[in-house]
């Protein structure tokens, strides 16, 4: 059975005590199994609270984020890519406090629109500390995640297939690839082709819509993608993802260019997309 995730930016744009309290509680209450909590900013996580939420309100939690200009491994410049694993180090330390097991996103590049095309010595230099965090995940039972995502949000993984190659050259058993429906529509032919040549790498999966608001007034071919994880036999998590303006988070909303307001009742939009979802999946052929 698969389950059916949350992204916490459908409630709060940060992680002060209260804003996690209201996250943990909205997720359950809408009745999903699992939260994405963001992790942009790691030591602003408490993790014994945020254990303890998760603990009371019975939800399973995964982590994700994106490096920086600063503190990127698919830099040139030893520094830069020092300062990425010392981020990615932080997130897994903060995955490990808090008793997740998923920590995903783009961990292999800054979040944002590179000038140019990867610097084969730059992805020698992702391979490098993407192995070493694998192996720190490994002993901690960590699955490691990279989200393929679309050509303005990084120039290292925009298809499919370009993380499997990635995953290959790794070598670890628990890097899978992440697809989110949003950046497949924008650098895939379809939505089941992907799912298909990721075969059992596949080990999560994002849902959105093609304007990243309500499941369904977008033009992301749902049904194709519901059936493609059935034929595959996917059974990881499939978490919702949505941005709106209603919601800032300083270190995410203008990264994605999140500039409008795609809605403003999250509880609406969260039930909404949860229903979705599991009407989808049922559905799928
Ligand atoms: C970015 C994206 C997100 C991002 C995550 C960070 O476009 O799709 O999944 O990596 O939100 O928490």
């Amino acid at each position: 059975m698969n389950k059916i995730g949350l992204h916490a930016s459908v409630w709060v744009g940060d992680w002060s005590a209260d804003s996690a309290r209201t996250a943990v509680e909205s997720t359950a209450k809408a009745g999903y199994d699992l939260i994405e909590i963001p992790a942009l900013d790691p030591s602003s996580i408490d993790t014994k609270l945020t254990r303890q939420l998760l603990a009371d309100n019975g939800l399973d939690a995964g982590f994700s984020l994106g490096l920086r200009w600063d503190a990127d491994i698919s830099s040139t410049d030893p520094e830069v890519v020092k300062r990425g694993r010392d981020l990615l180090a932080g997130a897994l330390t903060t995955t490990v406090e808090v008793g997740a097991g998923y920590l995903g996103g783009v961990l292999f590049s800054t979040l944002g629109k590179y000038p140019a095309p990867l610097d084969p010595r730059g992805r020698e230099n992702v391979v490098r500390s993407l192995a070493s965090l694998a192996a720190d995940a490994a002993d901690a039972g960590v699955t490691i995640g990279l989200e393929v995502v679309n050509r303005y949000e990084s120039n290292v993984l925009n298809t499919a297939e370009q993380a499997v190659a990635l995953i290959e050259d790794i070598g670890a058993d628990n890097v899978v690839v992440h697809l989110d429906t949003y950046h497949m529509n924008i650098e895939e032919q379809d939505f089941a082709t992907p799912v298909e040549r990721t075969g059992a790498k596949l080990g999560y999966v994002h849902i959105g819509e093609s304007h990243r608001g309500y499941l369904g007034t977008g033009t992301i071919n749902f049904p194709q993608l519901f059936s493609a994880l059935k034929r595959a036999d996917y059974q990881g998590p499939i978490t919702f993802e949505s941005f709106s303006s209603a919601v800032v988070n300083p270190d995410l909303s203008n990264n994605l260019a999140v500039w409008r307001n795609l809605w403003s009742d999250s509880t609406d939009l969260a039930t909404h997309a949860h229903k979705f979802i599991v009407d989808g999946l049922a559905a799928a052929s």
